[in-house]
């Protein structure tokens, strides 16, 4: 989340105001509010006091297009909440001058015919929606980019919403990526055939992916070839952490291997089936895995039966105090049988239960 903020603040329409409001303030005469734009707020039942507080530079705008933004979005048929909530949540849009909001409804509506769906996507993502002019190109590159990869539309669509960046910046950079990615993939033994569908499941779970350095994924992947991980155990672990692969490093990755080898004093051979078994072990940092093994070790489970389960922690202690409490309101003591009810989705855990 904290990334989408940050994307919302470089992606306004216009450049950030010489003067920073709180300087303005110091001074002595305050530009007046454009009455226009605050006019149209008050039709429009935008939280103006919400708007003066958090971004109160923007009412001083002039030219601003309140009227014209409300316009484009109840002809795409948002309703009178909807508009009002863009409005508190992203007022920058009313600096889009018409001709740019135009041009972003034609590239959206490209990768999203469906209005309802684009509306709700613009409500999500005001920030992507509503950008400069000067990304149009780039913007125009890219979806031809991702078309020529045949990824699907609504993947499209999700990567333009939620990392806005991808888009806005030179298309060679996300073809680098794309382009290693497959290239390991390939490398590593997958099959051609499912390449696009594993891209696809990748990106879109992680599109943040295409924003980060082809060199840390490849580190990753050395890091973890010198493990011993063989090449089908890496490309099941590149499957399986997905885009997260890209947010590791070797140095965190070392240190956390370390860890749960000492603490569960294993040989490196079990290191790595428990790594195979719990991928996601490789992307909590040191101090968060120790909490939970303590956690669980306090609650009563055996280090063995982490072992043979360690996708245990992958949960937080909460949830496991949680778990283990409803599981032996039913007479079901965790402590002596296997942790895969512990683990398991709420399904598996009312069955335990049920029995
Ligand atoms: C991992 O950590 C150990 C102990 O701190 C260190 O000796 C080793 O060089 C590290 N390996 C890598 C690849 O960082
Ligand atoms: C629970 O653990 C088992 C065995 O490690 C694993 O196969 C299964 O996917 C886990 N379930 C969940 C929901 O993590
Ligand atoms: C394939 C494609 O259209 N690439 C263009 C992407 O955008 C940059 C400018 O940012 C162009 O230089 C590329 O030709």
């Amino acid at each position: 989340m904290l990334r989408l903020v940050a994307t919302s603040l470089c992606l306004r329409c216009l450049p950030v105001p010489a003067l920073s409001p709180h300087i303005r303030q110091c001074g002595t005469t305050r530009p007046a509010e454009n009455q226009q734009t605050v006019d149209t707020f008050y039709d429009l039942a935008v939280d103006i006091q919400k708007v003066r507080k958090l971004k109160g530079w923007v009412l001083h705008q002039h030219p601003a297009y309140a009227k014209e933004v409300a316009h484009l979005l109840r002809d795409m048929g948002a309703s009178g909440p909807v508009i009002a909530n863009v409005l508190v949540v992203h007022p920058e849009a009313v600096l889009c001058n018409p001709e740019e909001m135009e041009a972003q409804r034609e590239l959206w509506t490209s990768v999203c015919p469906n209005r309802k769906e684009l509306v709700g996507i613009i409500e999500k993502f005001p920030a992507s929606f509503f950008t400069s002019a000067s990304h149009h190109q780039n913007q125009r590159n890219n979806i031809t980019y991702f078309h020529s990869l045949n990824l699907n539309k609504r993947i499209i669509t999700k990567l333009m919403a939620s990392a806005p960046q991808s888009f806005s910046r030179p298309v060679e950079q996300n073809q680098v990526m794309v382009d290693t990615l497959q290239r390991f993939y390939i490398e590593l033994g997958g099959e051609k055939n499912n390449m696009k569908i594993w891209l696809q499941k990748l990106l879109s779970q992680n599109p943040f992916v295409l924003l980060k350095s082809p060199d840390v994924l490849r580190q990753n992947l050395l890091f973890l070839k010198d493990r011993g991980f063989t090449t089908a155990e890496l490309l099941h672990l590149l499957s399986k952490l997905r885009g997260f692969v890209t947010e590791l490093n070797p140095d965190s990755m070392n240190q956390t291997l370390l860890y749960s080898q000492e603490m569960m004093g294993c040989s490196e051979n079990q290191l790595r089936e428990i790594v195979l078994k719990c991928p996601a072990l490789l992307y909590y940092p040191k101090h968060i895995l120790s909490d939970r093994f303590e956690g669980l070790l306090r609650a009563g489970i055996s280090v063995s039966q982490i072992m043979d389960t360690p996708t245990v922690l992958e949960l937080t202690t909460q949830i496991v105090n949680y778990r283990l409490q409803k599981l032996r309101a039913h007479g079901y003591d965790a402590r002596t049988g296997s942790l895969e009810v512990l683990n398991g989705t709420k399904r598996t855990l009312s069955r335990a239960m049920a029995n």
